[in-house]
């Protein structure tokens, strides 16, 4: 395919785009006027559905958006693609990001996550575009991992928890040593938990609404939960990707913490998106025999599975986004009450349509 672009026209290589985060990235980079290539790995089923309302006919005369298939494990592809589309900017949002499954797959998390992001400074490298190619690290508060100190900031120690954050490390570092190795401009965005309703299903925030929202029209009984005690730092993802675009637009590189500032519990988290549909939970017992009861009718609707409690947990995060508020101007927007209602919006518009004859959103007249 013949890629023309305008002088003007910065070119974005975004690898994670059929993520949640990939998807506002690229919206956002789209309505900014730049051409955007993204790699996508090749699935038996569609995985591009957070994409699709950007998709073009690559038959088209000059798309703006193109996707390439790739994976974060074959540095062949890596090279490939970042030669053929010579980037101005490279967002690194491609991993496995569940830290409960990458206990389950360390050596692969560590392949994806860690070495993944090696493999793209070094086709930078050796493709001699460490003058010309941005880099951002997508780096995250899973590095804090065992509470040093809070709030967390850019100066805090790391204390990885999981073979992801452990992996993640691995990256963070090496992304400081090409910086200061080879001068590119490489950055890491330390980002707080970002949700939105777009976000992955097995994530807790995603799947607490889509069971409220379920267990509302009446399509499930109950959830099952983990570690309800375990405290996170939730903003809206749309806002944070804003966040990367700006660290790569700063004369210097740097490393940058996107935050709230603001730590709630999961169990809260419960409370609130069950409250958008009417339903006040009411928690009894203790440890793994505490369950939460509909209020109202007294019927158990969350019940606690230890198969979803980690070996190890991080408790407590919460960020101090002072640095990039100083030096990006970047501030979050969203508090967690308007995430959840949107979340929550979402959500039972989505679960409705799976009800035959049901497209209302009743009780969340209020949200
Ligand atoms: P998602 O899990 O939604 O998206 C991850 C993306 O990476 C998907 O496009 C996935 O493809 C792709 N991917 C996974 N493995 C590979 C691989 N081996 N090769 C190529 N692509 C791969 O994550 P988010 O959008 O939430 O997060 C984006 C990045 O930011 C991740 O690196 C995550 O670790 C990090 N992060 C996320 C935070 C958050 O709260 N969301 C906070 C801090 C950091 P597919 O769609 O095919 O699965
Ligand atoms: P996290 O997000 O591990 O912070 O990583 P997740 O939503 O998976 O867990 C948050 C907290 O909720 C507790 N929890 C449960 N988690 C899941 N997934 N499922 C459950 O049933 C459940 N019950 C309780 C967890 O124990 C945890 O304490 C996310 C990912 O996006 C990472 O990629 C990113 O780096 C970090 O956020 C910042």
């Amino acid at each position: 395919m013949v890629i023309h672009k305008l002088p003007s026209q910065k070119t974005a290589l975004i690898t994670g785009v059929t993520g949640q985060d990939g998807a506002y990235l690229a919206e956002l980079l789209l309505e900014k006027g730049y051409v955007v290539h993204g790699i996508k790995r090749r699935s038996s089923s569609f995985n591009t559905n957070r994409i699709e309302h950007l998709y073009e006919d690559p038959h088209i005369e000059n798309p703006r958006f193109i996707l390439h298939f790739g994976d974060m494990t074959d540095s062949t592809n890596l090279i490939r693609v970042i030669q053929e589309t010579q980037p101005d900017e490279i967002y690194n949002l491609a991993a496995q990001s569940h830290v409960q499954v990458s206990f389950e797959t360390p050596e692969y998390t560590a392949n994806a996550d860690g070495i993944g992001t090696l493999r793209i400074l070094e086709a930078i490298r050796l493709l001699g575009l460490t003058k010309k190619t941005k880099f951002y690290q997508a780096s995250t508060s899973e590095l804090y991992g065992k509470v040093q100190a809070v709030p967390q900031s850019e100066t805090t120690p790391f204390y990885p928890r999981s073979p992801y954050a452990a992996a993640k490390l691995y990256a963070y570092w090496i992304v400081v040593n090409y910086r200061e190795a080879y001068g590119i401009h490489a950055s890491n965005g330390i980002l707080f938990n970002h949700e939105s309703p777009i976000r992955g299903e097995t994530f807790v925030t995603r799947k607490i609404t889509r069971a409220a929202a379920a267990i509302h029209l009446g399509l499930q009984e109950k959830l099952f939960l983990g570690n309800l005690d375990a405290k996170r730092d939730w903003g809206h993802a749309r806002e944070y990707v804003r966040g990367m675009w700006l660290m790569l637009q700063q004369d210097e590189p740097d490393d940058y913490v996107l935050a709230t500032g603001e730590t709630h519990t999961v169990r809260s988290f419960v409370e609130k998106a069950f409250a958008k549909v009417g339903v006040p939970v009411e928690w009894r017992g203790e440890g793994v025999e505490e369950k939460g009861y509909n209020a109202g009718t007294g019927e158990l609707v969350v019940e606690i599975d230890p198969r979803y409690f980690r070996p190890t947990e991080v408790d407590l995060l919460i960020g101090d986004p002072s640095k990039a508020h100083r030096k990006l101007g970047w501030k979050h927007e969203t508090n967690l009450d308007q995430l959840v209602t949107e979340m929550m919006r979402e959500d039972v518009k989505l679960m409705a349509r799976s009800v035959p004859g049901q497209s209302n959103t009743k009780g969340l007249a209020h949200a």
